[in-house]
């Protein structure tokens, strides 16, 4: 019966049909999709710490607002996630507890600092460009509840970019200081940004599986060189610099070269040493903690409303 199974799954991916909740699969699979679904959906609610930083102090209304949104769709996008992963047997108290626990992890990105207004659209306009870059190949992932997640999440991910963008025009196109902000922001964000594809292709052990279970439609350097590749010729519309003296166009290629990633610091941040990971898990602590009182009375709620029925 298991090899029927086995053998109809595998059918079912060779001819790009997508597998759905109800169907078999083999247990590796559900395994590497919560454990990836799972980090996904944890990004998205520690992703909002950093731009949430800056709410109270958003320049005008207008920016607040798109701010306010922007981070609220961080949220709704996490929701998506998590049903996701429910769909697979997953357990969202669980995931959660493992997250503020340090056992699952969350993108690398958001132990970073957001010191001056200039990080908030730089966040827009480079972090959920490569955000989008990783999705849209996701939007067409074997699992469905995951695909279909995407195809949604990219096109609110497109907005954020924009907005970001235009932020970040403002900005290089305004004062001496502010033109000074922006630069600055890029110098800090461009290298961790690259790092959000994850390992190059030769250290990632999860890739070649996922990709033959095809979860993954494009490698991790791949994507990356998408990233660069659309993303240069942004930073210079804006009359800033990407903070990399080996960064080079390759005619025959067709792409840009570019420096050697900090892989030391790359693992360094994931294993929980980046300059905010105490502070982004001691929010999701106090934030799981103080939300305590409303989950059980909506545990109440519900019961009491089964019993009467
Ligand atoms: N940070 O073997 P691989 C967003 C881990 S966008 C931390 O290559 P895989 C939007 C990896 O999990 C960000 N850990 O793994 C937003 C694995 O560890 P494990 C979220 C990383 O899975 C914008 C190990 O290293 N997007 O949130 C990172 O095949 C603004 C070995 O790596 C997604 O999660 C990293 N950067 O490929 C929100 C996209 N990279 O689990 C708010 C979905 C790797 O074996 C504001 N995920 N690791 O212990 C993916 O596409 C994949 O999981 C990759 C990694 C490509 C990230």
């Amino acid at each position: 019966e298991n090899t029927e199974q086995q053998a109809r799954f595998d059918q079912t991916i060779a001819a790009d049909i997508s597998i759905e909740p109800r169907d078999w699969m083999p247990e590796a699979y559900r395994k590497t999709l919560i454990r990836q679904i799972g980090q996904h959906a944890h990004s998205e609610v520690v992703g909002m710490l950093p731009e949430g930083n800056w709410i109270t102090r958003a320049p005008t209304l207008r920016r607040k607002a798109v701010l306010l949104a922007k981070v609220q769709d961080e949220a709704g996008h996490a929701l998506y996630l998590y049903s996701a992963a429910e769909t697979l047997g997953a357990d969202r108290d669980d995931m959660v507890e493992k997250l503020i626990d340090g056992k699952m992890k969350y993108s690398s990105i958001f132990n970073y600092p957001t010191l001056s207004w200039a990080d908030v659209p730089a966040i827009g306009w480079l972090v959920d460009g490569a955000a989008i870059v990783n999705q849209v190949a996701l939007c067409r992932a074997s699992y469905g509840p995951y695909a279909r997640a995407m195809v949604r999440v990219c096109k609110e991910e497109s907005f954020h970019q924009r907005q970001g963008f235009e932020a970040m025009m403002a900005l290089a196109n305004g004062t001496e200081e502010q033109k000074k902000m922006a630069q600055d922001a890029v110098n800090r964000f461009w290298w961790p940004v690259l790092t959000m594809f994850g390992p190059s292709d030769d250290n990632s052990p999860n890739s070649a599986q996922s990709t033959a279970w095809k979860i993954k439609r494009f490698s991790n350097d791949e994507l990356r060189q998408k990233f660069v590749d659309s993303t240069v010729p942004q930073v210079e519309a804006l009359g800033l610099t990407v903070p990399d003296p080996d960064l080079k166009w390759n005619e025959q290629t067709g792409h840009y070269e570019f420096g050697e990633i900090n892989w030391d610091e790359f693992y360094a941040v994931v294993a929980g040493q980046g300059p905010c990971n105490h502070e982004r898990l001691a929010a999701r602590r106090k934030a799981w903690e103080e939300g305590r009182w409303v989950r059980e009375a909506a545990s109440a709620y519900a019961a009491r409303r089964q019993q009467a029925a």
